[in-house]
């Protein structure tokens, strides 16, 4: 029996890509091996929908980010992996945190500052409550760790706020967990290929800044090749990256494939130009990269086995998350279901 939890999620919005894989779904991986935490990984398809998507592409990609994770290495058996709108309960427990998390502490979150940009009358009340909604995630399942690159982090805290603030208004000083963020891994935030001071993300328009899964091992080569460097060769010591965003980013992607340290790529490369450094790093990521795209390709072919692992995965979350929501229930004043 665990008795820690992980939940973690990513949403299904497409263009999966190496930082999706070496920032979270790695360390899902590495997570679910260590057998010391029950692992629930969701397809967090609410989250997607607080900006448009077309419906078709959606229940695509749903199944896109299902084959990512079992390609990777996540066992169904062993972890529960769902969809999140499979799980009633993500949104009703949403609805009471909409109503115990501050106006002030949304105002704060970064991440909706960068995706509402100018046009933040426009933008979805959804987007703002996201966080909300995270925390409910993650606390539907009183889970005790999130593995999140650093872009997450925020969102953690107000986590962290939420449940301390229901356990206080409720009066119940234990029953939400203070979750633990596991940031970890040498790539935590892996960066734009094309200007290494903006994270890789899936909305960036240009396919050059990001490695997808699905990216064929030509493309990843070509991809390798445009990849903004400096005229400098590669230094034999880290503090030799400093304000070289570009180089520090490309070493720290090579170490996390490799599973070592920048510190140990720098003692084989430093002195060498990029040329070299590049096609090493092409070999070891098209021989780390491109059998998961290949595997994620196969299981896209079978849609309906995908669609009843999520189904599966949704009931077993869901028989975790009822008793905890039912006592939520409870302490805010719901009435008691009739017997
Ligand atoms: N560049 C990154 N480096 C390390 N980790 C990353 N993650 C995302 N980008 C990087 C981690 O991937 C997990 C799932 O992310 P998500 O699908 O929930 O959404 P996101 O963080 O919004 O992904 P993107 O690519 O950044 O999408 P857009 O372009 O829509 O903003 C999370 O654990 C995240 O930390």
């Amino acid at each position: 029996m665990f008795n820690q939890r992980v939940f973690s999620g990513v949403q299904p919005t497409g263009n999966l890509h190496l930082g999706n894989y070496l920032g979270a779904i790695a360390n899902f991986v590495r997570l679910q091996n260590r057998q010391t935490f029950e692992c629930l990984f969701c397809v967090v398809d609410l989250h997607a929908i607080t900006v448009f998507q077309d419906p078709s592409e959606l229940r695509r990609q749903t199944r896109e980010v299902a084959a990512a994770f079992i390609a990777s290495g996540i066992d169904p058996d062993r972890s529960i992996l769902f969809h999140q709108s499979g799980v009633p309960g993500h949104a009703q427990l949403a609805w009471i945190f909409n109503c115990v998390a501050r106006l002030g502490w949304l105002n704060r979150m970064t991440q909706f500052k960068e995706k509402s940009g100018k046009d933040r009358e426009n933008v979805s009340v959804g987007l703002f409550a996201y966080p909300n909604l995270m925390a409910a995630d993650i606390l539907l399942y009183k889970a005790t760790h999130v593995p999140v690159g650093e872009d997450q982090k925020q969102h953690l805290e107000l986590t962290r706020d939420t449940a301390q603030k229901f356990n206080n208004d409720f009066n119940c000083p234990d029953f939400f967990p203070l979750t633990e963020p596991l940031i970890e891994g040498p790539a935590t935030r892996v960066m734009s290929l094309r200007d290494g001071t903006k994270k890789m993300s899936k909305s960036e328009p240009s396919e050059f800044s990001r490695i997808n899964l699905s990216d064929s091992a030509d493309e990843i080569a070509d991809k390798i090749r445009k990849a903004r460097t400096d005229p400098e060769p590669l230094p034999s010591e880290i503090a030799g990256l400093a304000g070289r965003a570009e180089a520090q980013n490309l070493v720290s992607i090579f170490a996390a494939l490799e599973e070592s340290t920048a510190e140990a790529v720098l003692a084989r490369f430093g002195g060498q130009n990029f040329s070299t450094f590049k096609s090493a790093l092409v070999d070891l990521m098209v021989a780390r990269i491109v059998p998961i795209g290949t595997r994620m390709g196969q299981l896209l072919n079978d849609p309906g086995h995908l669609d009843r692992i999520m189904w599966q995965g949704a009931a077993r979350a869901d028989a975790i998350a009822r008793p905890i929501l039912a006592e939520v229930y409870d302490r805010v004043g719901f009435l008691a279901p009739i017997a």
